[in-house]
């Protein structure tokens, strides 16, 4: 009995890579592209060719061989598959996407985006507890197309974790949506959000993971950050995040996805609580 409240109280790794790798394959199914047997080929067969090249250049031993096949195995029974990827791939697969967009800068997803939040008009406040914790932000901004033009109706759909560094529905006793929400901005496509500052991010320790990061002596952090899909009717959608400047791991992110670009600077409310900071998105065509 204690320890069923236990695990459903504590934030682990299993569980938070169980949910990320349900919300992947959700995904996955409903948009799998076919398969060029040909580009596989290429692609796996220069991958597997590495692989030869990293073990005969660094003599590794049976026993390191070992280690890596149960490391395998634990990685995806601990559902952190889509962690792992995003953490140490995706960033080139994101640079390598976007090397000939004009609009504002993208950069990775990670593991945690939901879609579906609850929808608010152009001056909105995120879902959250009657007691979050974290300073107040208020993140306003304009979304335009590369020519200059307003964009009207373009949707901002934002999300991040508290101030314990937590994302609803991938850790526990969270509020469904809490800190997650789909703007519509207005008829000039402006846009005002009312929420709290997150707190950095840790890679769960207690996982394969954090196995890795701390038998490699890493460290297991990111930056703070507001995740953020932007998109307009003709216009391409991105994804990006914003980060915090002067904030603990902005030069460091174990994810390698800080851009100067992506940096805020915040600045006091003049005649309230917390922070504000403006920040433009300009939309490449589609
Ligand atoms: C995150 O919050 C995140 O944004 C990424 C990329 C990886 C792990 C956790
Ligand atoms: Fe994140």
């Amino acid at each position: 009995m204690t320890d069923i409240i236990t695990t459903q109280a504590t934030a682990t790794a299993a569980a938070s890579g169980a949910a990320a790798t349900e919300r992947f394959r959700t995904r996955q199914s409903e948009d799998a592209p076919a398969a060029d047997t040909k580009r596989v080929d290429t692609l796996a067969t220069e991958l597997i060719t590495a692989v030869h090249d990293i073990v005969r250049r660094h003599q590794v031993t049976y026993a390191e061989y070992d280690v890596l096949k149960s490391w395998l195995i634990q990685v995806g029974e601990d559902g952190e598959w889509p962690l792992f990827l995003d953490v140490w791939v995706e960033h080139v697969i994101e640079e390598v996407a976007s090397e000939n967009r004009a609009g504002s800068k993208g950069t990775i997803e990670g593991p945690y985006y939901v879609p579906g939040a609850p929808r608010f008009p152009a001056d909105a406040t995120l879902p959250m507890r009657d007691d979050e914790e974290g300073a107040p932000l208020l993140f306003q901004g304009q979304v335009t197309s590369v020519d200059g033009s307003p964009l009207a109706g373009a949707t901002i759909e934002i999300w991040h974790a508290d101030n314990d560094g937590y994302y609803a529905q991938f850790a526990p006793g969270l509020p469904e949506w809490n800190l997650r929400g789909h703007v519509t901005a207005d008829d000039q496509g402006n846009f005002k959000i009312r929420t709290i500052e997150p707190a950095p991010y840790q890679i769960p320790t207690d996982g394969s993971c954090g196995n890795l990061i701390a038998a490699a002596g890493w460290h297991a952090w990111r930056p703070a950050h507001l995740h953020l899909k932007v998109s307009a009717p003709g216009h391409q959608l991105i994804t990006t995040q914003l980060y915090f400047q002067g904030g603990q791991y902005v030069e460091d992110d174990i994810a390698s996805a800080v851009k100067p670009e992506l940096i805020l600077a915040p600045a006091p409310v003049a005649d309230g609580d917390g922070n504000q900071v403006t920040y433009d998105f300009v939309l490449d065509k589609a």
